[in-house]
């Protein structure tokens, strides 16, 4: 199967989203990827709850929502949930893992977990069967427009090996050239923002051109 795109909307244009929410529908884009920061479990603030209900409300296509704060389990109820969107939540937020997993589960989506740069993948050997999807993070998280942690393109060749049922997301610095390395590390999510579709110029064009870094 051939790569999926994940738009990165806090790297959308925000006084004209809908425009490009339907352009991503149109291009046939997988994902909507909504970052939530809470500015404790990351030093940024970002995507605020209600906005975050009204992408969910509009779009036609499935929402991939990564929470980047302290203690996910609790914060679910936030948003309703449909059965192809993923929630992802970070393994270094919580010492309630299992707990945010089935917690997803219950509320109908698919759980991804996400791992920091430095957090080893060992992390995942007991909860891998739960899971839908690893979010590999190839930045720290917190900011866009970062540049690769490079080692984390050989940490996604090693989830891709232990786990070769599992599906993998790539957040951070997904650039036309990046991601075709992702892709070959065995990458299937690529989280597309300030360095591939929202990085100027044409939206539909660049959409075209990061597919065919990633068939
Ligand atoms: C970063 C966040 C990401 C960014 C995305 C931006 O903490 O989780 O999803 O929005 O990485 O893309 P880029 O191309 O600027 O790195
Ligand atoms: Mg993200």
């Amino acid at each position: 199967m051939t790569g999926k795109i994940s738009a990165s909307m806090m790297c959308a244009d925000t006084l004209n989203l809908l425009y490009d929410i339907r352009t991503l529908e149109r291009m046939g884009v997988e994902y909507l990827h909504m970052d939530i920061m809470d500015g404790c479990f990351v030093p940024n603030y970002t995507l605020g709850t209600d906005f975050v209900r009204r992408v969910i409300e509009l779009a036609r296509i499935p929402v991939d929502i990564h929470l980047m704060v302290e203690r996910p389990e609790d914060k679910l109820e936030w948003f309703t949930f449909a059965e192809d969107d993923y929630v992802s939540f970070h393994y270094e937020a919580t010492c309630h893992t299992h707990r945010a997993i089935q917690k997803i589960k219950a509320r109908g989506a698919k759980a991804m977990l996400a791992l920091c740069p430095a957090t080893p993948l060992y992390v995942l050997e007991d909860v891998a069967g739960e899971l839908d999807g690893v979010l590999v993070m190839t930045v720290n998280p917190g900011f866009a427009g970062q540049k690769l942690v490079e080692q984390t393109l050989e940490k996604v060749k090693r989830v891709r090996e232990k786990y070769p049922g599992i599906e993998i997301e790539v957040d951070g610095n997904v650039s036309f050239d990046n991601a075709i390395k992702m892709r070959a590390a065995g990458a299937d999510i690529f989280v597309a923002g300030s360095s591939s579709i929202f990085s100027g110029g044409s939206l539909e064009d660049n959409i075209a051109k990061l597919r065919d870094c990633i068939v």
